[in-house]
């Protein structure tokens, strides 16, 4: 088990669906201690019964929204973990009518700030606030995506907002490095969760992408979990500053083969 006695904070867990939540099943079976935020007392319930079914208690209320809201969950969660050793963000938004349409004609400044504070900011402020709790070889990891260098249609801002969150990974790599904190994405293939139901036509986004993937398919939370449990253990000693891909190959292949070999 190689996470035993770490003790990891994740930030984005909405129902059973989310991509948070495979990663809390990877890094419990690795044997990792685990903290949950939930975003309001919306979600609160969802996010109990998936914690205590993997065997966690630790729950506290965090709008990364809000400076406040980030600065009494720390505080909480100092009452219970003096320091720890890792941090999960699992967090992005954009309004919805930012992720409908051409990109030029329905961007607006307002959504653009909204898509970057809460999907690429929140990452920094977390890390700020977990400073002074974190232990030495700690790490942190984010949630991106391939709309970060290409682009596609309906993703929109969210394609900006990302591509600032990977560059916020390199600059926090380097911010942080010397007190022997690493930062890293992974940059998962589309899974449908309930932030992937915002973008306009996303189930027919995953056919083709199942088409063009060297796997021939779509990859699950789980799968994306284990690469989190990975990096966010000292077996990933090395590795900081880095996006990982975990897409089934997606963006290293251009086309289909299946639609273009001979049989
Ligand atoms: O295809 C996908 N699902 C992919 C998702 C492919 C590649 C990357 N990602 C990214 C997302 O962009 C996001 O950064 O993975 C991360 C997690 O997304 P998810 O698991 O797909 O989505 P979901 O289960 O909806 O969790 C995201 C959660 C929010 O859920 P909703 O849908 O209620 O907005 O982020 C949280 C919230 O729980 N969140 C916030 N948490 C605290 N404060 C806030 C906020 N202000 N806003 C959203």
């Amino acid at each position: 088990m190689f996470l035993e006695n770490k003790k990891i904070l994740i930030a984005g867990l909405a129902n059973k669906h989310s991509i948070a939540a495979g990663i809390a099943r990877s890094m419990t079976e690795q044997g990792a201690k685990l903290a949950f935020t939930y975003q309001s007392e919306r979600l609160k319930r969802n996010v109990e019964k998936i914690a205590h079914e993997l065997g966690h208690d630790v729950l506290i209320e965090c709008d990364v929204s809000k400076d406040e809201s980030i600065h009494s969950m720390y505080q909480e969660l100092s009452k219970t973990w003096e320091n720890f050793d890792g941090l999960v963000h699992s967090i992005g938004f954009a309004p919805a009518n930012e992720l409908d349409g051409n990109f030029v004609d329905v961007a607006t400044r307002e959504g653009f700030q909204i898509a970057h504070d809460i999907s690429s900011f929140s990452f920094t402020a977390l890390a700020k606030g977990a400073k002074p709790l974190l232990n030495k070889n700690s790490s942190l990891l984010t949630l991106t995506y391939l709309g970060a260098v290409q682009s596609l249609p309906n993703y929109n801002v969210m394609g900006l907002a990302k591509a600032s969150l990977e560059a916020n990974v390199r600059f926090m790599a380097s911010s942080l490095g010397k007190d022997e904190i690493r930062v890293n994405g992974i940059s998962a293939g589309p899974i449908k969760t309930l932030a992937a139901s915002g973008v306009k036509n996303f189930r027919k986004m995953l056919t083709s992408y199942a088409k063009r993937a060297p796997l021939g398919r779509t990859v699950t939370t789980d799968e994306v979990g284990n690469v989190a449990a990975f990096l966010c253990s000292d077996l990933a000693s090395g590795i900081t500053g880095e996006i990982t891909y975990v897409d089934g190959g997606f963006s290293t292949s251009a086309l289909s083969i299946d639609e273009y070999l001979e049989s």
